[in-house]
């Protein structure tokens, strides 16, 4: 019996829309002789629409991307020349409203070496961890707020917010997750400065690691996270950590396993309450939009995350194996770098097809 999943896709900013395009037509590829169909629906939403509008996440539109099973996004970011659009909007109010809204708490975010691609580590063994960010809480809810502003005795201040029920569940996710890779959990904060935070998390996952003798753990601070993720990345399986630290430890993952145009993400709502959202973890690049110049890679790979949540893991691991072969294939040739966009995209469709 043919299954029919309805898309959101929402191409956002800067290099987005031309990203998710191609993640698109690699969806179409690897789903071609599969009995289940993608029925899309484009929203236009990202900068743009405010600009026309003055508005970025309409209710009514809210509630119709939550009839989707699931939403492909690109990426947001007014352009920092634009002196139209006030730092930040669409990020506060599109991105992170629709992570709120929707409930992904949690935000998976995979990071890997890929045969052949070269990273900018010293050494090149392989690695492979998972990074469950937590996406609804932290320093990102908006709790703050400033006083005397413009003026030398401003005050500003921005609340990490850390519920025990927000803690617990992205914690209990990340030992599942542990549990069915390699068993290891890393649980990255600085506790022993953020010590009310910091040990609300250290408190949950000494509860979870109770229950779950299979999975081992450890506790690393985060600056010296950074320093174990550049130094010998080998030593992670599953990260967790909270929302702001997680978000910069990614833009690190992506960059040491090659790029931040290779690494895909999915922020799910663990609950199925509402559509997860698939989308790579680079922004919208403004510097070099529209230019076709932008690597698709991570939004396919985000893509075939997507599938995999929809239960579609024949054609996910289609798209996958194709992104891998083709990688080494072009770190042999040395070609990858000067190819655009949609030449990239052509390539994952015909590896698919072959
Ligand atoms: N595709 C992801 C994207 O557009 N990121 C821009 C951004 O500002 N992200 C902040 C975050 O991921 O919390």
């Amino acid at each position: 019996m043919n299954q029919t999943f309805s898309i959101a896709m929402i191409g956002g900013d800067g290099i987005g829309p031309e990203v998710v395009a191609e993640a698109r037509r690699v969806l179409d590829a690897a789903l071609e002789n599969e009995d289940a169909t993608l029925r899309y629906t484009a929203y236009s939403l990202g900068t743009g629409h405010w600009l026309e509008t003055g508005e970025t996440l309409h209710d009514e539109t809210l509630e119709k991307l939550r009839e989707h099973d699931a939403i492909l996004f690109g990426a947001v970011g007014a352009d920092p020349q634009d002196k139209r659009i006030p730092s930040g909007v669409v990020e506060r109010d599109l991105l992170l409203k629709l992570r709120f809204e929707l409930d992904h708490y949690i935000n998976l975010r995979p990071t890997r070496t890929y045969p052949g691609v070269s990273t900018p580590l010293a050494a090149t063994d392989e690695f492979d961890f998972l990074v469950v960010r937590e996406g609804t809480e932290g320093p990102y809810v908006g709790n703050g707020g400033s006083l005397r502003r413009g003026t030398e005795h401003e005050i500003a201040t921005e609340v990490s917010v850390n519920t025990a029920h927000g803690v617990q569940r992205v914690v209990a996710d990340a030992f599942n997750r542990a549990a069915s890779r390699r068993g290891h959990i890393t649980l990255v904060h600085k506790h022993n400065v953020l010590t009310h935070a910091g040990g609300l998390w250290r408190r949950s996952v000494e509860e979870h690691a109770a229950r779950h003798p299979e999975v081992s753990w450890n506790y690393m601070h985060i600056d010296a996270a950074t320093i174990h993720m550049v130094a010998d990345p080998q030593r992670f399986d599953v990260i967790v950590t909270d929302n702001l630290f997680g978000d910069i430890l990614t833009d690190l993952a992506g960059a040491v396993s090659g790029g931040i145009g290779m690494a895909p993400s999915a922020s799910i709502n663990g609950a199925g309450t509402a559509p997860s959202m698939f989308e790579p973890v680079h922004g919208s690049a403004p510097d070099i939009a529209g230019q076709g110049i932008a690597d698709p890679t991570a939004a396919v790979l985000s893509a075939g995350l997507m599938l995999e949540h929809l239960g579609l893991n024949g054609a996910a691991g289609r798209i996958e194996r194709a992104v891998i072969t083709q990688l080494s294939e072009w770190a042999e040739r040395s070609a990858g770098t000067a190819l655009g966009t949609a030449e990239r995209g052509d390539a994952y469709v015909s590896r698919i097809k072959t």
